[in-house]
């Protein structure tokens, strides 16, 4: 089964957007089955809501394992299983918690293996951490290299956002840019279009 894998900086979305868009697939439970990094392997079972109450948070850092749910999106006239994988956020720093170290490492060795890559950057906030050493610009370069990528500027129902999406532009002038609101669902079916492309 082809794995798309989601991926960016702490707090960017990246859980909002994969159980919304699990939602706007048709999903209305999902079987989240959570792999840490010493290989344990566990599955809950959620409504979307639940999840969402559960998985998300304003704080950094909540998301600290692999987290995979398999959905059904419609290719042509059939209809595709993929896995959709949200993962650890990203810094640059050396993060105290080894916790979260070995979370980061995690996400960074799926890469590798991801079919499509799915990059979520919080563009109320952009660019103000960002610059050339920046890892949102390692995951583009990546990315690229791979042309199996996306960029989502996420956070666009925040008024901050608007002004920042030219900005994204600039910095990232080879993405495929979609600007998005993970939290209302806005964007998501430019999101569809080019994941059932892709997979
Ligand atoms: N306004 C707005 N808030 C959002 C949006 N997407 C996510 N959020 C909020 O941003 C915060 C972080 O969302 P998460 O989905 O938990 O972020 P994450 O990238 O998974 O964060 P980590 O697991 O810590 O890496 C939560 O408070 C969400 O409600 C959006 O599109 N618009
Ligand atoms: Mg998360």
């Amino acid at each position: 089964m082809r794995e798309c894998v989601i991926v960016g900086k702490p707090n960017s979305g990246k859980t909002m957007f994969a159980l919304n868009f699990a939602g706007y697939l048709g999903s209305k439970n999902v079987d989240v089955t959570f792999r840490t990094y010493d290989g344990l392997t566990t599955c809950r079972h959620y409504s979307i809501d639940e999840a969402k109450r559960e998985l998300c948070s304003s704080t950094k850092h909540k998301t600290r394992c692999l987290q995979s749910m398999v959905l059904k999106i419609a290719v042509g006239k059939t209809a595709v299983n993929f896995k959709l994988t949200d993962t650890c956020g990203i810094v640059e720093h050396i993060h105290q918690d080894e916790g979260i170290r070995k979370g980061m490492a995690q996400t960074i060795g799926l890469l590798r293996y991801a079919d499509f890559i799915i990059h979520i950057v919080d563009l109320s906030i952009f660019p103000k951490y960002a610059d050339h050493t920046n890892v949102d610009q390692d995951f583009y370069n990546y990315g690229i290299s791979k042309n199996a990528y996306i960029l989502l500027a996420n956070k666009v129902d925040l008024p901050a956002a608007k002004e920042n999406l030219g900005k994204l532009s600039a910095a990232f002038p080879h993405a495929s840019i979609i600007p998005v609101s993970s939290l209302y669902g806005q964007g998501f079916k430019e999101v569809k279009l080019c994941v059932a492309r892709n997979i």
